[in-house]
C-alpha cells in the first residue's frame, strides 16, 4: 500500500523526503498542505505531527515526522533498493554527520541572508550576512560527483537549501551575489539540477 507523504511547497525539509521517495521508487500518495491556509494546523494533521510541520509520512498506520528520521526509515524499509546511505561504516557515519551539519550549521547563515533580503535590511547588514554565508559555504566540497561519492541522503538534504540560494540570487542578484556559491558547490548543484528526480520534485510554486 502506498504511504501518505505530507508536503508543503518550498519546504526544504519536505523536499529532501520527496527526493528520497523518488530515488528509492517507494509508492506514495502526495498530500500537499497549504501554509497560507494553515493546513499544517488542522486537528487531523496535528494528530500526525503534533509539531504541525511538514514533512510527515503515514505508512500502514505508522506516523513519522522529522525529515532525517523519515529518510532513515525509508532506507531501513527498503535497504537493498537504490541505497541512500553507504554500507561502509565510516562513510555512513560521515553521511549522518553531514546531515546533522546541514541542519545545525549550514542553514543558519543562509537564513540570515534570506531574511535580510526579504526584509529589505540596509545593504551593510545584507553584506555582513553574505560574508558569514560565504564562510559556511566554503566548507562544503563534494568528494566525487556527489557529496560523499555516490548520490546519497546527504545530497538530498543539502540540495534544497543550495537550490534556494541559486533561486534567490537569480531573483535578487543585487543582494545575493551570483558567486555566493563557491565553484565546487556550484558544479555539484549543476549536476544535481540535471537529475530527473530533482526536476520531478521542484517545488510546485517555483514552476
Ligand atoms: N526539523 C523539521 C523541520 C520541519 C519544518 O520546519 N517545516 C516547516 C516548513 S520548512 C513547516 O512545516 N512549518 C509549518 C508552517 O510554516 O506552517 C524537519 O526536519 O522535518
Amino acid at each position: 500500500m502506498a504511504l501518505d507523504f505530507y508536503y508543503g511547497s518550498g519546504s526544504p525539509y519536505a523536499w529532501r523526503v520527496w527526493l528520497a521517495l523518488e530515488h528509492k521508487s517507494i509508492p506514495y500518495t502526495f498530500k500537499l498542505l497549504s501554509f497560507d491556509a494553515d493546513e499544517t494546523e488542522t486537528p487531523e494533521f496535528t494528530k500526525i505531527n503534533p509539531r504541525q510541520k511538514v514533512p510527515a509520512i503515514v505508512d500502514d498506520g505508522f506516523a513519522l515526522y522529522e525529515s532525517s528520521a523519515i529518510m532513515e526509515y525509508l532506507e531501513d524499509k527498503t535497504p537493498g533498493t537504490a541505497p541512500m546511505f553507504s554500507t561502509d561504516l565510516h562513510t555512513r557515519a560521515t553521511q549522518r554527520r553531514l546531515i546533522r551539519e546541514v541542519d545545525d550549521y549550514f542553514f543558519a547563515p543562509l537564513r540570515k541572508v534570506f531574511t535580510a533580503v526579504t526584509e529589505k535590511k540596509p545593504a551593510e547588514e545584507v553584506a555582513t550576512a553574505v560574508d558569514a554565508a560565504r564562510a559556511e559555504l566554503a566548507r562544503w566540497k563534494p568528494t566525487g560527483d556527489y557529496m560523499t561519492g555516490a548520490l546519497s541522503a546527504v545530497d538530498f538534504t543539502l540540495y534544497p537549501f543550495v537550490a534556494q540560494v541559486e533561486r534567490s540570487s537569480q531573483r535578487n542578484p543585487q543582494a545575493v551575489p551570483a558567486d555566493l556559491l563557491p565553484p565546487p558547490l556550484k558544479d555539484w548543484a549543476g549536476r544535481m539540477q540535471k537529475l530527473s528526480i530533482v526536476q520531478k520534485t521542484l517545488p510546485p510554486h517555483w514552476k
